[in-house]
């Protein structure tokens, strides 16, 4: 049947390009592709056995694939229900709109028992990310583990329509991945399709404006500068939220896989800045419509900025590595 064979491809494709989100990327804008690129050379050395790289994979300059092989890629992206003997069961997949009430689901193993040792990442156990279909309505939550596996969190979702929640998480396992896995969510109530907002790059949130420089480019890194200000200031003193300045989801329109994108630099690392500018480095599995969601924190609250951006370049074109990225430093 097609559907494996495409997932297949899909998931090599993502663990090829997606494992390039991180590094350090001092460069911004545009970044012209045929610049010799530094080397990951902290992926290359020791770490994953893999050698997707029957040339040359320590020589410097292009490689025909990012071959990052590491365990924190997730490939699947949000797509599947179902992955690596773990299941996402939604207990809740019927909401009503504009009603708060009590999403609650548990990962499952292969033996069908509710998962109860997770390894933190980002300061959390698991990251469930609520999105509608049409892009419209986010949610970034950290819901509560009861003893036996059980998660839940109160929700309101504002409008009906389809959603996706997603599960972010690496089970405490010798050898267990981080896994992103995907279940549909229906909310009721008079449904009005929506658009996809149209792609921009400024966006406000709570009286803040954040500022969207670089690219998002199919199949090659690239880095993205989210900048914010309020009342037209700078602002200067974000707050770090789960460890970092800054958390970016990206979601791709029409089957919202899901790219979970670190930012470069740490809190308290002596380089990275409290803003204004936030960066990320980012590569985008296939040509198409994104929406970028940026959390971050400031003044004691967590603010939302949406943006839609268009990604757009040949999909089977050689991949680049990320510029500038000589530093190992990973998110994860
Ligand atoms: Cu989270």
């Amino acid at each position: 049947m097609h559907a494996g064979l495409k997932i297949t491809a899909f998931a090599a494709a993502l663990a090829a390009t997606f494992g390039t989100a991180y590094g350090v990327g001092q460069g911004m804008g545009p970044v012209v592709d045929d610049e010799p690129p530094a080397r990951h050379d902290a992926h290359t050395g020791g770490g994953s056995g893999e050698s997707e790289h029957p040339g040359a994979p320590g020589r410097s300059g292009h490689s025909g694939r990012e071959g990052h092989s590491g365990h924190e890629t997730s490939p699947a992206g949000g797509l599947q229900i179902s992955e690596n003997g773990y299941t996402l069961d939604l207990r809740t997949p019927r909401l009503v709109a504009g009603r708060t009430a009590d999403l609650r689901f548990a990962i499952r193993g292969d033996d069908g028992r509710a998962v109860t040792a997770f390894r933190r990442e980002h300061d959390k156990e698991l990251h469930l990310i609520v999105a509608s279909r049409d892009l419209n309505t986010y949610r970034h939550l950290h819901p509560a583990r009861a003893a036996d596996g059980t998660w839940s969190i109160p929700v309101s979702l504002p409008r009906a329509g389809g959603y996706r929640v997603f599960a972010d998480f690496t089970p405490e396992k010798k050898g267990a991945e981080n896994l992103t896995l995907g279940a549909d969510l229906a909310v009721s109530g008079t449904y009005a399709p929506q658009p996809v907002p149209a792609p921009d790059t400024t966006a406000t949130t709570d009286g803040y404006e954040v500022k969207l420089g670089g690219a998002l480019r199919p199949g090659a890194a690239h880095a993205l500068k989210l900048t914010v200000s309020r009342g037209g200031r700078p602002v200067t003193d974000l707050q770090p939220y789960l460890g970092a300045y800054g958390h970016l989801v990206a979601l791709r329109s029409g089957d919202l896989a899901y790219l979970h994108v670190h930012p470069n630099g740490e809190p308290g690392d002596g380089t990275t800045a409290a803003g204004p500018a936030i960066s990320f480095t980012a590569t985008a599995p296939s040509s198409g419509t994104y929406r970028l969601f940026l959390d971050f924190k400031h003044d004691g609250k967590v603010h939302t900025a949406a943006f839609t951006v268009s990604a757009r370049g040949a999909v089977a074109a050689p991949m680049d590595e990320a510029p500038h990225a000589s530093s190992g430093a990973h998110g994860h």
